[in-house]
């Protein structure tokens, strides 16, 4: 394969300042002339040719200021289009291609949903759509004239405001659309359809009167009201939050049901997987409210953290990934709540980034070299990327964040970007030096940090000595130490944090960890204080620390920092779980740690208000986080027992508390998606699944009775799910009136087959495979996809089956999509990003699966990435 790499980045030696596109629709046989203003760039190099990227294009004419090109001042093949001698002055390039929409199944460049033609650019899609310099550096201004069917497509849309609209006779009119501010070409959109609308106005703080517009399939007008608030919410928000305003007369967005990621933030025409637009509350569940919400969010967002300031390559993906992550989760913590949006962002983090970093696949959050850039859009980028930004505010505070980040706008408005450009922002306004900071970007693999504490009763000091390593990941034997921003606080027994002093001098919560072992001393502490470390997650590190059981059931109880409170007991739950996982695979005695029912007793009882909270501190450690705890050697099925046999405990002991709980918290009103409603909601299911933990009858009952009875879709679903993990009669009943109910509605059957493909449960691969046969799956849509074979290779126990059945069925799934969609494919084989780790049985099994699909013929360039480096 050819590997891109960093160190080659060269600036292109031409550059294009304008594009007029003029797009004649035809389902397969769409005829595309572009005319671009070139220039050769006085920071290139003055060659021979002229290097255009093209993918799946038909040439039909090439001309350069009218003149129309030879066949020897061309050459044309798969990949690009190469004209000899360009001129050494500005010149206008006109080419005209011709594409094949309907037959694009891999849903890059112009494509066909549901009859209505969309774009998908980023990252290199546009070479689908004509021949161009497409990376990500070449900025032009555009101008887009569509031309189509009416009857078809009465809505032509592209980026920017619109210009003219017209008629050209033959049933056939026009839509001119100009997009003012100079974009790379991954931000190019179109889109062509008979599609609903809904209509709102914005006006922003210096009064531009912005129109909003949500277009759907017919039909679906009324789910878009929740996405449309959003958008407002989005807007005022980063004019409050970031100074930032939105740019445009226009701002659109369209929701399609054939698409491969979540969302794209084209400039003006955000595209939307039709998933995260439209909700109402007969058909969304809370999770889909919030995830409308903040894909939304992020993708305006995107306007000025990757659109006004772009990436210089695919290298600095990150630079506008990881600050929007960052940048939407605070929207959300500022709209719902921040303690509980961090807790899910942990979560988040350390079941998808950490356990990436941890395998075959780890690399850094700006990598040096990639294959196939689709492949890199991973959460090591996204998340892990957000939590480098996050750091960076915590070392320098936010007074000095604000002002890096309104520097970083104004200097770099209009431009393509590096990481370094928007670092030095940060250095230059806190006159702090990030060297060692830039490590993060660098280096890939999650930092461990172990802590060792000692108390001198005689000094009244308290010292912490913590110790980083950051581990071995591909390609990187030896790492240097990171610079971890490490939150503390002492707390002394009555609960509350003791002022911290050092040297005699009051000091920041704040520890640089910068060496490989750092050691703190505080002073004037009459009593042993606990520590609360890693504060609100202050780094994304692996922390082990000499606390005892009793430490941290305390930190649960009394932490003023409610991250750390929800951390505490999920510590001493790890820490049985992984105890009772050795038991169970040496026959040794169940270890007991019933004080851990405490933290959940708490969390049901009636006192507590802050539900969302509660139901975080109730739900114990995933099965991943108990695997990435013990490291090696995994066995998914002692884990899954391991976990169900804690839960069982808890519920016993609890029973009545949660069973009083589950009552309390029943559902009164009329549904609403708002924050506290879906808390309360989410404790109430937790107080469900408890109660269910063992698949006796009662608890299976009360699942069927909410699901029965059930007023909206967060409940019915939530109660399928508990249904689902236990193999009575009752859960096919439920999953056949789900069937009957919502058969025709393909975002709500996705549920349904997710829930199915993640039962752990011995006949869960044979239904899958079952499923891939019904008439709810379609393998040309990546969401049934995802919903199915995704969810099936997420499912611990079923996916790792020790006769590797599981692994067999995914890697084959995967190359049979590969020839329709390489990428989605690619994302299949995610699954298998922490194969390395399990015990030795399982990993053959994976090995082998991974082995035989590298054999496969004729692999794209997406799968052939994952798979060659999957097996390293
Ligand atoms: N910037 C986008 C990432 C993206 C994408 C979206 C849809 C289809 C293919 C895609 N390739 C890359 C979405 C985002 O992060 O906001
Ligand atoms: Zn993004």
């Amino acid at each position: 394969p050819q590997i891109v790499r960093l160190a080659d980045y060269r600036p292109s030696d031409f550059l294009i300042e304008t594009v007029d596109l003029d797009v004649n629709l035809h389902p397969t046989a769409t005829r595309v002339t572009a005319r671009l203003s070139i220039r050769p760039n006085p920071d290139g190099r003055e060659v021979a040719a002229l290097v255009l990227d093209g993918e799946d294009l038909n040439l039909v004419s090439a001309a350069i200021d009218g003149g129309a090109l030879e066949a020897d001042a061309l050459d044309v093949s798969p990949e690009r289009l190469t004209i000899a001698n360009p001129p050494r002055r500005p010149f206008e390039l006109t080419i005209v291609t011709e594409i094949d929409p309907t037959a694009n199944t891999r849903l890059m460049g112009l494509y066909r949903s549901n009859g209505a033609y969309t774009t998908q650019c980023e990252a290199e899609g546009f070479r689908r759509i004509t021949y161009f310099l497409d990376r990500p550096d070449v900025l032009a201004v555009y101008t887009t004239r569509v031309e189509g069917p009416k009857d078809e497509t009465p809505v032509l849309l592209s980026n920017g405001n619109l210009a003219e609209t017209g008629e050209v006779g033959d049933g056939r009119h026009f839509a001119v659309w100009h997009d003012p501010h100079p974009k790379p070409s991954y931000l190019f959109a179109l889109v062509a359809g008979d599609l609903g609308v809904v209509e709102d106005r914005f006006v922003t703080a210096s009064g531009r009167d912005v129109a909003l517009k949500v277009f759907v399939e017919h039909g679906r007008e009324d789910r878009a009201a929740y996405a449309m608030d959003a958008i407002k919410r989005s807007m005022r928000w980063d004019e409050e939050a970031f100074g930032r305003e939105y740019d445009l007369d226009v701002f659109m967005v369209v929701a399609v049901s054939h698409f491969n990621m979540g969302a794209m933030e084209n400039k003006g025409l955000n595209v939307f997987n039709d998933k995260y637009v439209l909700a109402s509350p007969e058909t969304a569940t809370d999770g889909d409210y919030a995830n409308i919400e903040a894909i939304i969010a992020h993708e305006y967002f995107h306007n000025w953290t990757g659109n006004r300031i772009t990436c210089r390559d695919w290298f600095q993906l990150c630079l506008k990934e990881g600050l929007t992550v960052f940048r939407d989760q605070e929207f959300t913590s500022d709209t719902r709540s921040r303690p509980v949006k961090r807790i899910q962002d942990v979560r988040n983090l350390r079941a998808a980034q950490f356990a990436e970093d941890s395998g075959p696949l780890a690399h850094p959050v700006r990598p040096q070299a990639y294959a196939e850039i689709n492949n890199f859009y991973t959460p090591t980028v996204y998340e892990k990327g957000a939590e480098v930004i996050r750091m960076l505010k915590v070392l320098i505070g936010p007074e000095a964040f604000k002002a890096g980040m309104d520097l970083y706008f104004d200097r770099h408005d209009g431009q393509a970007c590096t990481i370094e450009q928007f670092i030095a922002c940060f250095a230059e306004v806190s006159g702090r030096d990030f060297d060692q900071f830039m490590l993060w970007y660098h280096q890939a693999g999650t930092p461990s940090v172990e802590v060792s504490t000692a108390y001198d009763a005689a000094e009244k000091t308290f010292t912490i000595e913590a110790t980083q390593r950051v581990p071995p990941t591909p390609g990187q034997p030896t790492k240097a130490p990171a610079v971890i921003p490490m939150v503390v606080g002492l707390i002394g027994p009555d609960g509350r944090d003791l002022p911290l002093v050092v040297g005699g001098q009051p000091t920041d919560a704040v520890l640089a960890l910068t060496s490989a072992t750092t050691r703190v001393t505080f002073e004037g502490l009459k009593q042993r204080p606990v520590a609360s470390l890693f504060r609100n997650f202050s780094a994304p590190v692996k922390l082990s620390a000499d606390l005892t059981d009793d430490d941290y059931l305390f930190l649960a109880a009394n932490d003023p920092d409610p991250f750390n409170r929800w951390q505490a007991g999920q510590t001493v739950a790890l820490r049985n779980l992984v105890a009772r996982v050795a038991a169970l695979r040496t026959a040794g005695a169940t270890p007991e740690e019933p004080r851990i029912a405490d933290a959940v007793r708490r969390a049901f009882a009636p006192g507590e208000t802050d539900h969302a909270f509660a139901a975080q501190v109730a739900a114990l450690p995933s099965e991943g986080d108990v695997a990435r705890e013990i490291g090696d050697d995994v066995d998914p099925d002692a884990i899954h027992a391991a976990r169900r046999a804690l839960k069982g405990a808890i519920a016993a002991s609890l029973a009545d508390e949660i069973a009083a709980a589950y009552a309390r918290l029943e559902d009164t009103g009329p549904y609403s998606p708002d924050a506290a409603s879906a808390g309360r909601r989410a404790l109430k299911v937790s107080a469900l699944d408890y109660l269910a933990a063992d698949g006796g009858a009662e608890g299976v009952a009360l699942a069927k009775a909410l699901f029965d009875g059930a007023t909206n879709m967060t409940d019915r679903i939530m109660a399928l799910q508990v249904l689902s993990l236990h193999a009575a009669p009752d859960r096919d009943a439920a999953l056949d009136a789900f069937a009957a109910s919502y058969g025709s509605d393909p975002l709500l059957m996705d549920k349904w087959l997710l829930i199915q493909a993640s039962a752990p449960l011995p006949d869960t691969l044979d239904r899958v495979r079952e499923l891939t046969r019904s008439r709810y799956f379609d393998s040309g849509n990546p969401n049934r996809v995802r919903s199915l074979v995704g969810a099936f290779g997420a499912n611990p126990t079923q996916f790792n089956r020790a006769d590797g059945a599981g692994y067999a069925f995914v890697a084959e799934t995967a190359r049979a999509l590969d020839g329709r969609n390489p990428q989605v494919a690619a994302r299949l084989l995610g699954a298998f990003k922490t194969w390395r780790a399990l015990e030795p049985g399982r990993r053959a099994k994976a090995e082998d699966a991974l082995r035989t699909l590298s054999r496969a013929p004729g692999l794209s360039a997406d799968v052939g990435d994952i798979v060659r480096r999957a097996l390293g």
